[in-house]
């Protein structure tokens, strides 16, 4: 159980630190400050009804009741140690997990650690402005909801920083209060997390997307020879489920919507499906194309000699390490990865070790297929004959092989010029963002009312019937 009369809630036992807790204690109003600047607009009076955690046990953790949220306990939650743990893959495999960082490795584990916690605090930057044209309190408690988990997320990185990497970490943890998603002087480090989350529909898809980049990459980070970070993403991870069920529900019930309201008017064009006031699937389509891609480019690079040194070194495994079977260390093992010859996509064999970045990819993929394939569901229920689909890999990249190339959805190497003239039949243009928000253009607050473009849940938070009070605006 995680004691929530302490300034800063953890089960590390920090009392007994009292150097790291006093560092803590001064970041935690610095943190404050940040959150009552860049933390949801408007929202530090409301009680919203949130889940905390209560303890890190897989089944009872979670707790729900009305909270503000500059007084949600964010804290500082590890999954139990295992004493026999051992690093798993690459050139350390056998030994004992480390419980202190190796000097040798100090400076990349540090940078993996600060560009995990970066993404953090740019979600919550990037979603600011959304409750004020939120589609009903049911959402707007979820929005919140993942607000503060990816407050508790950063939380999560800084207990790194602060307890292994003395100085430095420290001037890190501050310095990840002060970058700014999209600022031109001083941005997040990712691309992604640069661009920004205009509407609710690409909130959804951000959610589904991109916080799913977050589960692999997490997944990834739990399998580290680093024993501490290992166990802060395992429980990391249990909070991020929910996060990709907002972005999946929410994607699948604006496609639900669509569909009633194509079906009950007999309509498929897409200019009567927008004077219905619903959003048209083909601007799903390009959204969907949109988020898809600019999240594949957070894999990094295809080769990358970044990734093979994160693995040999033990610091960074590959989705469910230890459940693969080959001698996880990858000398001699062979990855096919793609690139560009003139005007052709060609699959060649290198080294995997050097290949994990699109190793990653491939398994994000694999995951992105069944969620697009439940969203067709949706679309096939209702006997329209639409289909959404996956661009190809290359399309829209702006990292690895592909990047500066021009490749269609379909997969063809085209020129700059070919590309360009087609590029919004493939992405939203201004005139598709225009639209979507003109349908957000306020809240929607009456409990139990959901906006007219999207389609109420199935069930309600913590079964909460759907006229729920989620939350309340005092
Ligand atoms: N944008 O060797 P490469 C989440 C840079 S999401 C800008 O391929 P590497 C969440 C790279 O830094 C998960 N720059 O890179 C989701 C390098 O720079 P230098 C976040 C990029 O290191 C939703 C250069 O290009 N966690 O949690 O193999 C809501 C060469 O690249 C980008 C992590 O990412 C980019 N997209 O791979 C909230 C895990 N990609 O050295 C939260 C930690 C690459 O030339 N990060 N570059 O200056 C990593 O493991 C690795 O840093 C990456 C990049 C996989 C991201």
């Amino acid at each position: 159980m995680i004691d929530y009369t302490e300034k800063i809630p953890n089960n590390i036992d920090l009392g007994r630190d009292r150097v790291l807790q006093r560092a803590l204690e001064h970041w935690q109003p610095a943190y404050l400050n940040w959150w009552y600047d860049m933390g949801p607009t408007e929202s530090h009076s409301y009680d919203v009804y949130l889940r905390t955690a209560i303890s890190v046990e897989p089944d009872g953790w979670a707790q729900f009741g009305y909270v503000k949220m500059p007084e949600y306990r964010w804290g500082i939650f590890l999954q139990p140690r295992d004493e026999k743990r051992q690093v798993n893959f690459g050139i350390h495999k056998g030994q004992p997990a480390w419980q202190e960082v190796p000097g040798e490795y100090r400076s990349i584990l540090r940078r993996i650690i600060v560009t995990q916690g970066d993404t953090e605090p740019a979600s919550v930057e990037q979603q600011k402005m959304l409750g004020l044209s939120c589609p009903s309190l049911y959402d707007l408690r979820n929005i919140f909801q993942v607000n503060v988990e990816e407050g508790r997320h950063l939380w999560a990185m800084v207990y790194l920083l602060h307890r292994y990497f003395g100085r430095d970490g420290r001037e890190e943890a501050e310095s990840l209060l002060a970058r700014r998603s999209g600022d031109t002087d001083n941005p997040r480090i990712l691309g992604a997390f640069n661009e920004p989350t205009p509407d609710w529909l690409a909130f959804y898809m951000f959610t589904f997307f991109t916080d799913r980049d977050g589960k692999f990459q997490l997944c990834a980070l739990a399998e580290s020879g680093f024993d501490p970070l290992s166990r802060t993403c395992r429980f990391m991870l249990t909070e991020e489920a929910h996060h990709m069920f907002v972005g999946e529900t929410g994607v699948g019930r604006i496609i639900q919507r669509t569909c009633e309201v194509m079906k009950e008017n007999k309509i498929d064009d897409p200019s009567e499906v927008r004077a219905t006031g619903v959003i048209d699937l083909q601007t799903i389509q390009r959204y969907l194309n949109f988020h898809y891609s600019v999240t594949l480019d957070l894999y990094g690079s295809d080769v990358s000699s970044n990734a093979a040194n994160y693995f040999t070194s033990g610091l960074k495994g590959r989705f469910r390490e230890t459940k693969l079977e080959d001698d996880h260390v990858l000398t001699e093992a062979q990855y096919p990865v793609s690139e560009i010859v003139g005007d052709k996509i060609v699959t060649k064999d290198v080294p995997a070790l050097t290949a994990l970045n699109e190793r990653l990819r491939d398994d994000y993929i694999e995951e992105i297929k069944d969620g697009v394939g439940r969203w067709q569901r949706v679309i096939d229920n209702a006997g329209i004959p639409f289909k959404l689909t996956l661009p190809h890999k290359g399309f829209h990249r702006a990292i690895g092989n592909f990047a500066g190339h021009f490749i269609s959805p379909e997969g063809q190497v085209l020129s700059e010029e070919a590309w360009k003239k087609r590029e919004f039949e493939w992405l939203p243009s201004a005139k598709d963002y225009a639209y979507v928000q003109s349908l957000m253009s306020g809240r929607v607050t009456e409990p139990g009312k959901f906006a007219n473009w999207i389609a109420p849940p199935i069930r309600g938070i913590n079964n909460q019937p759907m006229n729920f009070e989620y939350v309340r605006f005092n």
